[in-house]
């Protein structure tokens, strides 16, 4: 017997274990393939689960409506099981790992019958990259195994590497059994959910919603708060960031990796299209959700997005805001909670289109432009392939992966915050985005509080918040060339409440910054937070920003400062003793700099 005969057979073991379990009336071993995808889709149009567009405004595309109850992630429901409570920490829900075993023996307990059980080997990932993992996931709905397929790479010659690979095994059911012959319904869930990670056995355990980060397990439960896991444990970073190519007109390139928190516009940054005076720059992209950083042979740190797809928010994308979305999905688009076009199309709020007279809105109902509610729900998603994004990066399939330059850390942030900084050093960085967070989007104009999103891990972080950062802190002995650390706020505003900055494709002016401090082509001036570029160092060809607008979105406003130092020390005293007194040191360091009547102003580096 060879070894992936032998690997085969730990598959197939743990499959009729779990069988035996759920109980589905029958087992369908998934391939990828497209025949495949095309038979997932016609059973979910039979079942009234998907309905197909227009095949001339919308080639090979669908439209599904979820439960009014199952539209997003479910935080509150979501459990980090491992044996010490301490190890989850204080941002995460915990139950001890057996006493939630007992709860989900009984809620998986016959969950698929009357249903047809999916079984979905993927990889993350490149197939024989080295920052690669593996993952089974077991489903009860089509619709999760239709979404893998496009969001993950699946296939059985996956199977063939688990000769030298553990997988991940993921159990995702929509817990709705159907007792004999019972009807089925067109999005079946439970009222009961649990979203549940084992960091310990690596194991991945979801009932009672089929939607989004819920139940396409590879995406926030695998990439994220599983990979963080094992990334502690084997010296590497699995981040809630973007992956993008910064290319010039002589042809030097570099990546950035950038995390923000939501509503940010992180899929915009991704895709971002250069604006009028950057004839010849390029930005492409790797992706728009995840990275998986590793230290490579030569000292430098390599990503690769371990998806292979987008499953990004529809409202509020345009032609304006995010072209290069909009071209990805004017075909082999699956749309989840959009509204319905009389002539079979689609269309959302902030879409840059009139609402036309009627529509069937995201729960199935008539609507028209006087309806009180939106027509679009706004967590409504578009699922498609990484490989029809227009700007996708020649190596996003690469298994090196692509080395990173710069990270980018932004928030959502109305005052304060400068639109770019860059940190002094590593230990200045991580102590930055740490600390970084975004005001909610219905904030008030001026002090809304800043809720603390650190990294924008505070979801999807698998272990203790403290022990994370120390591991960021740790990665600086680990890396030779490491990348250098930014912070970005596309979002202040004037004291009248109006945005100061353009953004969106007007952000390609401080992604140049970047690129020119990487390749050590422009000073900085230094600022107690940090290196900031003059004036004179960002291209302003194309668009008239002066001086003293300038001034006002990089203005450090002292007692501002002051505030916010005194405010992030409610979040590290959340963990007690377990911070890091390095980022406690970085604090206190701020404080000082901020109060000193020194020259930092004015000094250049
Ligand atoms: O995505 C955004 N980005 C990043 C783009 C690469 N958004 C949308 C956020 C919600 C998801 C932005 N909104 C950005 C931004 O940089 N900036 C703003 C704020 C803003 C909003 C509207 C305008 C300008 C700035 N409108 C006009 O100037 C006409
Ligand atoms: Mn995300």
């Amino acid at each position: 017997m060879d070894s992936s005969e032998k690997a085969g057979d730990k598959v197939i073991e743990w499959v009729s274990s779990m069988a035996e379990i759920l109980k589905p009336d029958s087992v369908h071993w998934c391939n990828g393939s497209k025949s495949e995808y095309h038979s997932l889709c016609s059973v979910m149009l039979d079942s009234g689960t998907i309905m197909k567009l227009n095949e001339e405004k919308r080639p090979n595309s669908f439209l599904a409506r979820s439960d009014p109850m199952d539209v997003a992630r479910v935080e509150d429901r979501t459990f980090i099981c491992s044996k010490n409570k301490e190890d989850a920490g204080p941002t995460n829900n915990w139950v001890d790992p057996e006493e939630m075993a007992e709860k989900l023996g009984v809620l998986f307990d016959g969950s698929m019958r009357g249903r047809k059980m999916y079984v979905i080997p993927f990889s993350m990932g490149p197939l024989g990259s080295d920052i690669s993992h593996i993952g089974i996931q077991l489903t009860d709905s089509p619709y999760v195994a239709a979404s893998m397929a496009i969001m993950t790479r699946v296939g059985s010659d996956i199977l063939l590497e688990l000769a030298e690979k553990e997988f991940v095994p993921c159990v995702h059911s929509v817990g709705a059994p159907l007792e004999n012959g019972e009807q089925d319904v067109p999005w079946p869930c439970n009222d009961i959910k649990y979203i549940v990670h084992y960091p310990e056995d690596r194991s991945i355990w979801s009932f009672g919603s089929g939607y989004g980060g819920n139940a396409l397990l590879g995406k926030k439960c695998f990439s994220l708060r599983i990979a963080s896991v094992m990334a502690r444990d084997e010296g590497w970073l699995a981040e809630h960031m973007l992956i993008l190519g910064i290319e010039n007109p002589e042809g030097e390139k570099i990546y950035v990796a950038a995390a923000f928190p939501s509503a940010c516009g992180k899929t915009n940054l991704a895709m971002l299209v250069p604006p009028e005076g950057f004839d010849g720059w390029k930005i492409t992209t790797v992706g728009d959700d995840i990275a998986w950083i590793k230290p490579g042979a030569d000292g430098r740190l390599y990503a690769i997005n371990p998806e292979a797809g987008y499953f990004g928010v529809v409202p509020g994308t345009s032609y304006k805001s995010n072209p290069t979305a909009m071209h990805m999905m004017e075909r082999d688009t699956i749309f989840t909670n959009v509204a319905l076009t009389d002539d079979g199309d689609v269309w959302w709020e902030g879409m840059g289109v009139d609402p036309p007279d009627h529509l069937i809105d995201w729960k199935g109902n008539d609507w028209t432009p006087k309806s009180p509610d939106a027509a679009a729900h706004p967590n409504a998603r578009f699922t498609c392939s990484v490989q029809q994004c227009p700007s996708v990066d020649p190596e996003w399939d690469s298994p090196e992966g692509v080395p990173i330059s710069a990270f980018i850390f932004g928030g959502r942030l109305s005052h304060t915050f400068p639109l770019v900084f860059q940190s002094f050093d590593w230990k200045h960085g991580v102590y930055m985005a740490a600390t970084m967070g975004s005001e909610g989007t219905a904030a008030a104009v001026n002090q809304a509080a800043i809720r603390r999103d650190p990294m924008a891990m505070l979801p999807f972080c698998g272990y203790n918040m403290a022990d994370y950062w120390a591991h960021w802190l740790s990665i600086e002995n680990e890396v030779q060339s490491l990348p250098g650390i930014y912070r970005v706020n596309w979002f202040r505003r004037d004291k009248e409440g109006n945005f100061i900055w353009p953004g969106f494709g007007e952000n390609m002016r401080i992604l140049k910054w970047i690129f020119d401090r990487t390749k050590n082509k422009v000073k900085a001036n230094k600022s107690p937070f940090g290196y900031m570029p003059k004036h004179e160092d960002i291209n302003w060809k194309g668009l008239s920003f002066g001086r003293s607008e300038f001034a006002s979105i990089m203005d450090i406003n002292k007692k501002e400062g002051l505030d916010e130092v005194e405010a992030q020390k409610e979040l590290f005293d959340r963990f007690n003793t377990r911070a890091p007194k390095e980022l406690e040191l970085q604090r206190e360091a701020l404080r000082e700099r901020l109060s000193g009547g020194s020259d930092i102003w004015d000094s250049t580096s």
